[in-house]
């Protein structure tokens, strides 16, 4: 054990001190929120003690290191996880126990940094707790945005957006270094001056704002690493201030002068959808140019102005295209900083940047008109103009008349600057998220440049940290593998298959059962403090959980509930394994159709409470303002997964991987990561429906399909969908969901319709096997048995094999 653990006596010394000496309280007096800050502080003084040496150490590396730069880290509590990291949370718990506290609500307490939407985000977050346990050196940074995503209330049956204030109490966790504080300049003009035979480019009449870095450490699990998310906070320079404009009054001018007010106000609150606002590419160079600013003078500190040694001194790799300005952002201080010619700096850029894909969808894919980049940030829109200019040279050479191939492939065209054309041509690695999501990048998204470049290209399969999906979150699970196979899947997850002839042992498998059990409770505790309600344990816990989009295909599972549920209205004798939906889902406040589908699934919910029958054995429980403390309670008390995408549009998922992971059993398409669950576990154990991806590509290619047709000759969906509309579902508003009624039957992009069947029956299949309970539990044993191969300790592994080289 690392030589920095506290014991439990010092636990609750320490605890018991701080609430006297920060409150002037004893702790019969302190408030939750209070005993909270004591015990996160504690642990905090542990990290502390670990990240001086670290520091200390650093000092005197002179390997490689790795910026991890994301517009979105989605890190959740870090209370138990960094307990957990440092082998103290037995001690944790024991202390608070003799002190008489309840830890999980003094843990409740904790406020959820949100600050992401959904997977990327979220894959970020594991990122780091892996990079720091396997020891490798990395600096995760991003953006201290003011406010993370909305809370989402419902109200009515809709969704309603309340702003997230999650600083309001403090951050015990951040640590803010002004010593490392540098400024970013926005707008003005360039100004070439000739110096010494050669033409310097200035930035003149630029407004602009300082960076100052807040530090969160990031603990490796049981080990002495500890690295460090910088979230970038901007603050005025004073000179920039509108002194005038602010003594005469007129604050409003003032202000709206003042960028660094509002440039980290906000998180956007799109997903996989792009909107070109300028104050998100403000954002975007915000912090990628404080970052690299800081990496630049990192590498001067350590190797002084051998340049060339850069690409084998430090990797900055950028999640998606958001950071994609490090790349003229790099050419910018390399020419116009150091003095290099542009040869010499692209080399070194392009050998510096690597770039993950995490979308194929059109509408996500990030581009900005050229306008405003050329207003925003002037000497940057040169930088890609030249790279452009350069670039397409390059491109007639490789395929000469070809403009339609050209502009397609081309960093400026028809007016806007294509990010994902920046990332792909001037990094020296493109990567996918699973096996499915790398080849379609290669065959379809990317393949231009494939064939240009095909070295470049590889796919890595996205993972979980299974110290905070497992060892944290389900803590009886835990438990009861390790008096199984022992602890050495903590450190190797892969260990986990050890756990696979247990499948078969009787004793097992009962106890594996209790454990979900003890874990329906648990999330029975969450949704009762959260919302007012709970469900029957005894009920099969059936559970979609993620952001709300239409290719995820939310309306396919809901519009099978109401299938259900007209079942069992209509024939007196149906019986059904009784289950439990539950959905969590933010939609993005913009997007209305993901807000219908929401009502929709309000809508049956409250229908079927009407129906005492129909309550025996359907409910549908929308959970709301679904984030990364009510996924550690949904994961471990779910029974079967949905993970129903349509094929070839998920680039991975990971959720599917959290529910695998524990226990549950998953209803997917072969689509994304679910490929490689399904190769994990094989066809026995999990349950596979719709169409494959090619096929769902020819149907694209063909322009579609006629859902008409389906509508006519399945009198089941015709009723459930009639219904939709005609006063049955929503008697108050009966036309609220028209719009989803018209898609579903003239322009069902996502194939719902065409994929019901298929669903419907393999959701018969679950009815059947969940009867049988050794055979369920069987399965269920074996998919958390198989799940190792998706902690993200071996992707962080694989990135660095395949990618970083550290
Ligand atoms: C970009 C520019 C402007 C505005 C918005 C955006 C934007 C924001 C967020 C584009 C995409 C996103 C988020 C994408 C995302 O979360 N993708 C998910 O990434 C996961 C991790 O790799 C995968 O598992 C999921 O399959 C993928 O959907």
């Amino acid at each position: 054990m690392p030589t920095t653990a506290f014991d439990k006596e010092s636990i609750k010394k320490s605890i018991v001190g701080k609430i006297q000496r920060y409150n002037g309280r004893t702790l019969e007096d302190a408030t939750e929120q209070q005993i909270y800050q004591a015990v996160a502080s504690t642990i905090r003084d542990q990290i502390m003690q670990k990240w001086v040496s670290a520091r200390e150490a650093d000092k005197t590396y002179m390997g490689k290191r790795l910026y991890y730069l994301s517009v979105e880290f989605l890190m959740g509590r870090s209370l138990q996880c960094n307990a957990v990291n440092l082998c103290s949370m037995e001690n944790v718990r024991e202390a608070l126990m003799e002190l008489g506290i309840n830890w999980r609500h003094i843990f409740r307490e904790e406020p959820e940094p949100g600050l992401g939407n959904g997977g990327l985000g979220r894959l970020a977050a594991c990122f780091l707790d892996s990079l720091a346990s396997v020891e490798l050196p990395a600096m995760g940074c991003s953006i201290r945005y003011e406010y993370g995503l909305f809370r989402q209330r419902v109200v009515d049956g809709q969704q309603v957006e309340v702003p997230d204030n999650w600083l309001e109490n403090g951050n015990v966790w951040e640590v803010p270094s002004p010593d490392d504080s540098v400024v970013v300049n926005f707008g003005g003009h360039v100004e070439m001056v000739e110096e010494n035979g050669r033409t310097n480019y200035k930035l003149c009449d630029y407004r602009s704002v300082q960076a100052v870095p807040y530090d969160m450490p990031i603990a490796g699990y049981d080990c002495n690493t500890v690295n460090t998310l910088r979230l970038w906070r901007p603050r005025s320079v004073k000179e920039n201030l509108n002194l005038g404009a602010f003594s005469s009054g007129n604050y409003e001018k003032a202000l709206e002068q003042d960028l660094s007010s509002i440039i980290s106000k906000v998180l956007y609150p799109e997903d996989s959808h792009y909107e070109g606002k300028s104050l998100r590419l403000t954002q975007h160079y915000f912090f990628t140019s404080a970052t690299l600013q800081y990496a630049v003078k990192d590498f001067k500190r350590r190797f002084g102005t051998r340049f060339n040694l850069m690409p084998e001194k430090m990797t900055v790799h950028i999640n998606d295209t958001h950071p994609g300005l490090a790349i003229p952002e790099l050419m910018r201080i390399l020419m116009d900083e150091e003095g290099l010619g542009w040869d010499e700096a692209q080399a070194i850029v392009s050998k510096t940047v690597a770039y993950t894909n995490h979308t194929v969808l059109s509408e996500a894919l990030e581009k900005w008109p050229e306008q405003m980049m050329k207003e925003r940030l002037p000497r940057i829109y040169m930088i890609l103009e030249e790279m452009n200019r350069r670039l397409c040279a390059r491109l007639w050479n490789a395929f000469p008349g070809d403009w339609d191939r050209i502009a397609k492939m081309a960093i400026l065209a028809y007016g806007q600057v294509h990010m994902a054309n920046l990332c792909v041509a001037m990094s020296y690695s493109v990567n996918g998220v699973s096996r499915l999501h790398g080849e379609i990048l290669k065959a379809d998204t990317f393949n231009d440049y494939y064939q240009l470049m095909p070295e470049k290209f590889s796919y890595i399969t996205n993972g979980i940290t299974h110290r905070r999906w497992l060892m944290a979150c389900n803590t009886h699970l835990r438990d009861l593998i390790t008096s199984a196979i022992g602890d050495k899947w903590y450190k190797n997850p892969e260990y986990l298959s050890e756990l696979k002839p247990f499948a078969d042992d009787a004793a097992f498998r009962a106890e594996f059962e209790k454990v979900k059990r003890f874990n329906k409770h648990q999330f029975n505790h969450m949704l009762d403090q959260r919302q007012g309600m709970t469900v029957d344990e005894d009920f099969l816990f059936d559970t979609q959980c993620k952001r709300l989009h239409e290719y995820k295909r939310q309306l396919l599972n809901a519009l099978h509930i109401h299938v259900l549920y007209n079942r069992i209205m209509d024939d007196p004798n149906y019986t059904m394994v009784p289950r439990v939906f539950i959905f969590g889902a933010k939609a993005s406040p913009g997007y209305y159709k993901a807000k219908l589908i929401i009502r929709y699934i309000l809508a049956l919910s409250k229908m079927i409470d009407k129906s005492p029958r129909a309550r025996k054995m359907l409910r549908v429980v929308f959970v709301e303002n679904y984030d990364v403390s009510a996924a550690e309670a949904i994961m471990p008390a779910t029974d079967l997964s949905e993970q129903l995408s349509t094929a070839g549009k998920e680039a991975s998922g990971t959720g599917n991987m959290k529910f695998m992971m524990n226990g549950a059993l998953t209803m997917g398409t072969m689509d994304g990561a679910n490929v490689e669950i399904y190769e994990q576990v094989g066809a026995d154990n999990i349950y596979i429906f719709g169409m494959r991806a090619d096929t769902v590509a020819v149907l694209e290619r063909e322009g579609g399909y006629n859902p008409l047709q389906i509508f006519e000759n399945n009198a089941e969906v015709r009723r459930a969908l009639t219904q939709m509309i005609d006063g049955t579902l929503m008697p108050d508003s009966p036309t609220a969901l028209q719009e989803l009624y018209h898609d579903m039957l003239f322009n069902d992009r996502y194939f719902v319709m065409k994929d019901f069947g298929s669903y419907s029956m393999a959701q018969r299949r679950v009815n059947e096997d969940y009867l049988d309970r050794d055979k369920w539990l069987r399965m269920a044993v074996l998919n958390t048995a198989s799940s190792g191969i998706f902690s993200s300790d071996r992707t962080i592994r694989e990135y660095n094999e395949k990618i970083w080289h550290i």
